[in-house]
């Protein structure tokens, strides 16, 4: 089996302990960070599947998602940018009511290794929440915000409008699985992407500086 193949059986298994050294080994054998993600990534689409055909519960899920946190610490190291100059402070967090979180963590390294001073706020973050981190925080530029749930989506318009309704002319961009295009414009945001690689193109171009 390659490298890999072996990652994603760690991550599909959920076996946080031994995933750090699988995807060091991987690296070490010359397979790209990128592939390596996007391996992992895949893992956890499979996870879903299961999740969604009865086969698995949420405790394997959370497993697994512990598993795939572990490798991308590993991957952080390899994958983080070179940006040299500040584009500003993003403020960045899930919405209200869902705790999924690897891939704002995945949106945040790739918009931090872009060039962007990132403030986490974490999970269930309540639409206020976003007000107060643009307040308190220095040169904010932009405001992103993922949800993964369909049940969450009126949490992101939430966060969306109250952040607009405070501050006007401030950049929003939002994402997550279930979150479309058509979605993002019709609930006021500046900004949409489908993956973290894109979101940090999206994120650059939508402040101006690309
Ligand atoms: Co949950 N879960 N989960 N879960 N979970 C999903 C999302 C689900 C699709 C599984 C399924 O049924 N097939 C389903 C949602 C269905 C729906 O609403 N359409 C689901 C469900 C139902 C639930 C619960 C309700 C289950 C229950 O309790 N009965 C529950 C809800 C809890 C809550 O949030 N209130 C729940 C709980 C959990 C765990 C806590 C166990 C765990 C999360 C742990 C964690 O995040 N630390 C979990 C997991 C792991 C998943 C799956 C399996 C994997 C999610 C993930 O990390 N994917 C997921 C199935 C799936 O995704 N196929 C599932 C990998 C990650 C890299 O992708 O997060 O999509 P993703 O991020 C991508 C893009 O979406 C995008 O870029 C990222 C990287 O490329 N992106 C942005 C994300 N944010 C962005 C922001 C941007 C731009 C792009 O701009 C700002």
């Amino acid at each position: 089996m390659s490298k890999i193949e072996d990652v994603k059986v760690l991550v599909e298994s959920g076996k946080s302990k031994k995933i750090a050294a699988a995807v060091q080994e991987a690296l070490d054998v010359g397979d790209k960070a990128q592939d390596i993600l996007n391996a992992m990534v895949a893992s956890m689409g499979v996870v879903g599947d299961k999740f969604s055909a009865g086969e698995i519960f949420v405790p394997e899920m959370l497993i697994a998602a512990k598993a795939m946190s572990k490798g991308v610490e590993v991957l952080k190291t390899v994958m983080a940018g070179d940006a040299s100059s500040s584009l500003g402070t993003c403020i960045m967090g899930t919405v209200a009511g869902d705790l999924h979180d690897i891939g704002k963590n995945l949106v945040i390294m790739m918009l931090e290794s872009s060039g962007f001073d990132m403030v986490d706020l974490g999970v269930d973050v309540p639409a206020e929440k976003f007000v107060q981190a643009v307040k308190e925080n220095d040169n904010v530029v932009l405001v992103a915000c993922s949800g993964l749930l369909t049940t969450t989506m009126p949490a992101l318009k939430e966060a969306v409008q109250t952040v607009k309704t405070v501050f006007p002319d401030m950049k929003v961009i939002v994402g997550g699985a279930p979150v479309t295009l058509e979605y993002a414009t019709e609930i006021g945001a500046d900004g949409y992407a489908s993956d973290a690689g894109s979101a940090a193109v999206k994120a650059k171009e939508i402040i101006g500086a690309s």
